[in-house]
C-alpha cells in the first residue's frame, strides 16, 4: 500500500546497488525456443514428429475482476477456493476461478477505511483450519487503531459468523498511514504480524527502534489455543529484546511491512518494506533465524543513513531500489508452483506506483539478482498465493491476475 509520498520527491540516481538491478528485459522474459527439426529423409523412423515443446513464458492473464480494492488473497489448504480480502471489509470467495457473490464474512460495520492504508487489510487461516475452522483477520477500526481478530467459519468454509469474533490484539494507532496489514502463519504453526511504525513521516515516535512498542515491528505470537478467554501466548523461545521490551516482539525496525511472506518450501522469510523518500526495500531471514533482527529504520532507509548512526547489528536489505523504478514495494511471494517453471524459486515483488515487478534469487555465487519480469499498469496492492503455490497479483482497481505460463 503507498505511503503518501510527496510528488516533488527528488529523482534520486540509482545506487550502486540498484544500478546492478537494472534488469535486462530480454532476460526477464525468455524467448521462445523450439526444437530443430530434422529434414523428413534423416529422420530414423517415419512415425510422427512429436509437437515442439516451446519454453515456457511467464505472462499475466485476468483471474478475476468486479473486487473492491482487493488487499489481501490466500487459501485454507483447499485448491479450488481463495480468499480475498477488500479494503472496505468484506472478505470474499473464489471458487473454482468463479468470484461468489456472497462474501465470506462482512465486517463493513467496524472496519474504518477512510485512509488509503486502512481498511481490512489482511487474512490468515489457522494451520489446523480443516479441525478449528479458526481464521484472523488484520484490520483498522472506526477509530482508526489495529485490531487482530479470530473469526470461527461455518462447516461449508464457505462463509463465517461475524458474532463469532474475538479480539485477539488491538494496538494503538497514532496516526492513519503505516499500518503494516499482513498476518501470515510461519512453518512454525506461529502467527507473525507486520506493524508499522504508526504513520506520519519520518518516524517522529522512533517506534522501529523503540522495544516498548509493538509499532514498527515484526510480531509472533501463539495463538494454537486462541479464544476469547486467553487470545494469544507468547512463544517461549521468542526473542528477548532487553529490558522493558515487549515480549511479541520477533524482528525490530521496521517502518511500514505491508506485506511478507515465507517461502514455502525452505521457510525463508521476506519482508518488503515501504521507504521514506529514497529507497523501498526487500528483506531476507534466513529459516535458521532465531528472530532478534534489527532492520534498521529510522537509523537507515535502504542502505543509506536515515536519522542518527553508530548502532551496531543491523541488518541491512538484500535489496533496495530507488524513485526511477518506483515509489512504494509491494513484496509477494517465492514462486513454488507448477504452471511456470521458469520462475521456480524466485521471490517475485512489486511496485504500487509504477506497477512493475521483479524476481529476485540468489546466484550461485550467494548474490542476489534482480530481473524485470513484467511492466505492467496495475495498481499492485498485493501478491497472492494458492494452495498449489501458484501466485496472483491484485490489482487495487478491482481486479486479480495469475501468473501464468503460456
Ligand atoms: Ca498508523
Ligand atoms: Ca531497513
Amino acid at each position: 500500500m503507498p505511503t503518501a509520498q510527496p510528488a516533488d520527491a527528488p529523482q534520486l540516481q540509482p545506487s550502486p546497488s540498484a544500478a546492478q538491478a537494472e534488469p535486462a528485459r530480454a532476460e526477464a522474459t525468455p524467448t521462445q525456443t523450439t526444437r530443430p527439426t530434422l529434414p523428413a529423409e534423416a529422420r530414423p523412423e517415419a512415425r510422427p514428429e512429436p509437437e515442439p515443446t516451446p519454453s515456457v513464458r511467464p505472462a499475466l492473464r485476468l483471474f478475476v475482476s468486479g473486487l473492491v480494492r482487493p488487499t489481501d488473497l490466500t487459501h485454507a489448504g483447499d485448491p479450488r477456493t481463495l480468499y480475498v480480502t477488500e479494503q472496505p471489509g468484506r472478505v470474499r470467495v473464489i471458487r473454482d476461478g468463479v468470484l461468489l457473490p456472497e462474501p465470506f464474512l462482512d465486517l463493513t460495520d467496524r472496519v474504518g477505511s477512510q485512509g488509503n492504508e486502512q481498511g481490512l487489510l489482511g487474512i490468515a487461516f489457522a494451520p489446523d483450519f480443516a479441525r478449528s475452522r479458526k481464521l484472523f483477520v488484520n484490520y483498522t477500526n472506526r477509530a482508526g487503531d489495529t485490531v487482530i481478530a479470530g473469526f470461527l467459519a461455518r462447516a461449508d468454509g464457505l462463509s463465517a459468523d461475524p458474532s463469532s469474533a474475538w479480539t485477539v490484539l488491538q494496538i494503538d494507532q497514532p496516526y492513519a498511514n503505516h499500518n503494516g496489514g499482513q498476518i501470515r502463519f510461519g512453518p512454525d504453526g506461529m502467527l507473525y504480524i507486520g506493524v508499522g511504525d504508526g504513520g506520519s513521516a519520518g518516524d517522529p515516535l522512533n517506534a522501529g527502534q523503540d522495544v516498548r512498542t509493538l509499532l514498527g515491528k515484526l510480531l509472533r505470537i501463539d495463538v494454537s489455543n486462541s479464544s476469547p478467554s486467553e487470545p494469544y501466548r507468547i512463544p517461549a523461545d521468542n526473542p528477548d529484546f532487553g529490558p522493558n521490551s515487549r515480549r511479541e516482539l520477533w524482528a525490530i525496525g521496521l517502518r511500514n511491512p505491508w506485506r511478507f511472506s515465507f517461502d514455502r518450501l525452505t521457510g525463508d522469510l521476506y519482508i518488503a518494506d515501504v521507504g521514506q523518500n529514497r529507497y523501498e526495500e526487500i528483506n531476507f531471514q534466513p529459516a535458521t533465524s532465531r528472530g532478534g533482527e534489527n532492520y534498521g529504520w529510522r537509523l537507515r532507509e535502504g542502505f543509506a543513513p536515515f536519522r542518527g548512526n553508530g548502532v551496531e547489528g543491523l541488518t541491512d536489505p538484500i535489496w533496495q531500489y530507488g524513485r526511477d523504478e518506483g515509489c512504494s514495494v509491494t513484496g509477494g511471494y517465492v514462486y513454488r508452483g507448477s504452471a511456470v517453471p521458469p520462475l521456480y524459486g524466485a521471490y517475485l515483488y512489486g511496485d504500487f506506483c509504477s506497477g512493475r515487478i521483479w524476481t529476485l534469487r540468489r546466484d550461485g555465487s550467494g548474490n542476489w539478482q534482480n530481473a524485470l519480469l513484467f511492466d505492467t499498469d496495475l495498481n499492485i496492492a498485493s501478491f497472492g498465493e494458492d494452495a498449489e503455490g501458484e501466485l496472483y497479483v491484485l490489482d487495487l482497481n478491482g481486479a486479480i491476475h495469475r501468473i501464468v505460463g503460456e
